[in-house]
């Protein structure tokens, strides 16, 4: 039986941008490099599918990395967009919609006082440890292996997602000097982390991490390991930074952080909060905001920060989310999905953990419960690549890498959550 593969459309379009693009890609984490094989080319996308140039529809388990909570292309965000655009798409001055945005940001995110808007998850982080670093006047920053924050030179040590999937968590071209000020710790080790802060004293201007972590898959914090996290930056005056680029708006409203009642004094935001356009955020305790120029003294700028266009979308996915909050009902059909899909995984004597919170999940191959990076990379990505190609095969497309979370949006339905368990019985019986 010929493996399963992209379309012969998507392979010739392939070729032709791995003449063009590194790798054809324009971002690592779509390449398919985990799984072999080469990727999908999309035409279009609606609600809860994607459909690719070969002709064929899939469910979509990416919707974008994230920011698609709501459904492609949904109506209202594509009208806001459309008209926003109508009256031109950048001004390079400020504009109300911005506050507009602004101002839902800091009534949802408990830790928010003020918020910068900027283009990426990645320049929100950037931005959030250099001032941590400014307020503070402290040079060492905490991270934890397998999380990643996009790809800013001090944060590639040690990173999940495309960086762990790779092998390259420590990237070329990070020097020495970007690098020496972090340290790494596992995920999930309160002890490691008041050891840490035992040995450096008044050194570390922040701890950064995801609160619940996406990119080395699903891995949600163990009791306490959170409240410690809090604990100890406050005595030791340290900046507590969640990185819910992945999890605003998306665990909850208020992010991860409304959902265990844990205040970070700093929050970055990214995918939903742009509604699907390029749009990130960083914010906190006021006085720790006010040391961003030109207010204080840390620069930090962008041509196209708060962009009208990438505004009216988030604006738009707000309001929606807001109105009518999807978050019980993602919760039940994520319970729902990862009850069928250890069934399916169990029926067929695969060793598995699956581990959901909310509108997020991993299914690990993988025989113990993955709590840091260290358990997460003993999984069989190889069973996962095979996972992954027979459940696009039966038109289900997962977030191609054992490292990755799945996600789903409030378009997804019971019906096609039961789809996509009947299809994994079928796959894992035949692994
Ligand atoms: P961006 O620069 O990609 O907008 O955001 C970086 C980032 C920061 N923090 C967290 C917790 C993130 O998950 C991300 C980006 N996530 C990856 C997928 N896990 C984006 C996909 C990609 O790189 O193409």
């Amino acid at each position: 039986m010929n493996s399963p593969q992209a379309g012969p459309n998507s392979r010739r379009a392939f070729d032709r941008a791995c003449r063009l693009m590194p790798g054809g890609v324009n971002s690592p984490a779509r390449a398919f490099g985990a799984v072999g094989g080469s990727p999908l080319f999309i035409e279009r996308a609606e609600g809860p599918y994607l459909f690719d140039i070969d002709g064929r529809r899939y469910l979509d388990y990416i919707v974008s990395w994230g920011p698609m909570i709501l459904g492609h292309a949904h109506p209202e965000v594509i009208a806001a967009i459309t008209e926003a655009a109508a009256r031109g798409t950048s001004f390079g001055a400020p504009t109300e919609r911005e506050s507009e945005l602004a101002e839902r940001i800091v009534a949802a995110v408990p830790s928010i006082d003020k918020v910068r808007l900027v283009n990426s998850g990645t320049e929100a982080t950037m931005s959030a440890i250099r001032v941590a670093r400014g307020f503070t006047g402290r040079d060492k920053i905490i991270k934890f292996a397998g999380n990643y924050h996009g790809h800013v030179d001090a944060l590639l040590v040690s990173a999940g997602s495309a960086a762990a999937t790779l092998g390259v968590p420590d990237s070329p071209g990070v020097t020495a000097g970007a690098g020496g000020d972090t340290i790494v710790l596992p995920f999930n080790d309160a002890a490691a982390l008041a050891a840490t802060f035992e040995k450096f004293p008044g050194q570390i201007a922040a701890i950064i991490l995801e609160p619940v972590v996406g990119n080395m898959g699903c891995v949600p914090p163990v009791p306490g390991f959170l409240e410690a996290a809090r604990e100890l930056t406050a005595a030791d005056g340290a900046v507590l930074i969640f990185d819910e680029v992945m999890t605003g708006f998306r665990l909850a409203y208020g992010g991860a952080q409304e959902r265990f009642g844990i205040t970070p004094d700093m929050t970055t935001l990214g995918k939903v909060v742009g509604g699907g356009m390029p749009l990130g955020a960083y914010g906190g305790r006021e006085e720790i905001m006010n040391c961003v120029l030109p207010a204080g003294k840390v620069f930090q700028a962008g041509t196209l920060s708060g962009n009208p266009v990438a505004v009216a979308a988030g604006n738009a996915t707000l309001r929606l989310l807001e109105q009518d909050p999807p978050y019980a009902e993602l919760e039940r059909l994520g319970k729902r999905l990862a009850d069928g899909l250890a069934e399916a995984a169990s029926a067929a004597g695969l060793p598995h953990q699956v581990q959901q919170i909310g509108s997020m999940l991993t299914l690990f191959f993988n025989p113990h419960p993955v709590h840091d990076w260290g358990g997460a990379s003993k999984s069989d990505s190889g069973r996962f690549g095979r996972f992954f190609w027979g459940m696009i095969e039966r038109g289900i497309y997962l977030p191609c890498s054992q490292y990755e979370a799945l996600f789903f949006s409030r378009t997804h339905t019971e019906a096609m959550i039961d789809e996509t368990i009947a299809a994994a019985k079928e796959v894992c019986a035949a692994l």
